[in-house]
């Protein structure tokens, strides 16, 4: 269900009443909130191919970086679009460092995790996919291809993929909501 988050439904706030955001999952009426945890529960309650490595190094690492996205990407990339002159310049230089650290994280590989995709790209989507339709509205050359080269290709990799293609909201509705 879409939620307008300037109107928050009653449903929204019986089952996230700590934060009140969204994304949700209900569940045979049980909420899981957060949208790492939501990704935990399926591929825990739903056979299938894992989107976690069995490892336990590795799935600590990819919790690490899954969390890096979520906690430090995704709310500076977030404002650097929506700030104006010297906080935004700050922004653009947390993004871009930040930027770096994945790129030389992803070195040489498809994705994160390695060949398939896995936990840590689908907790990037924003970089992936919503940061450059933002990046583009706000007139911002933030994330390049001639910048960041590895993510560049891992972006392309990453949303040819059939599923994640067709389950992303399409650019122009997008555009026209922000
Ligand atoms: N850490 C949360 C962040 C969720 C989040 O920030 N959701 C935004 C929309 S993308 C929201 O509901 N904002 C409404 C608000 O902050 O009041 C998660 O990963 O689920």
């Amino acid at each position: 269900m879409e939620e307008d988050l300037n109107n928050k439904s009653s449903l929204l706030l019986k089952y996230n009443p700590v934060y009140k955001k969204i994304p949700v999952l209900l569940h045979n009426y049980k909420p899981i909130c957060e949208s790492l945890l939501i990704l935990e529960y399926i591929d825990e309650t739903w056979e299938g191919p894992s989107i976690w490595p069995k490892d336990p190094y590795e799935r600590a690492t990819a919790r690490f970086w899954a969390k890096f996205f979520d906690e430090k990407c995704l709310p500076a990339m977030w404002k650097v679009c929506w700030s104006k002159g010297e906080e935004q310049e700050k922004l653009k230089e947390e993004s871009t460092q930040l930027l770096k650290i994945l790129e030389s994280t992803l070195s040489s590989k498809k994705f994160f995790g390695g060949d398939t995709i896995g936990i840590v790209d689908i907790s990037g989507n924003f970089v992936a996919y919503w940061f450059g339709i933002l990046q583009e509205l706000a007139g911002l050359q933030v994330l390049t291809k001639e910048n960041f080269p590895k993510l560049g290709e891992w972006m392309d990799e990453y949303l040819n993929c059939n599923i994640i293609k067709e389950n992303l909201p399409p650019k122009h509705k997008l555009t026209v909501h922000f």
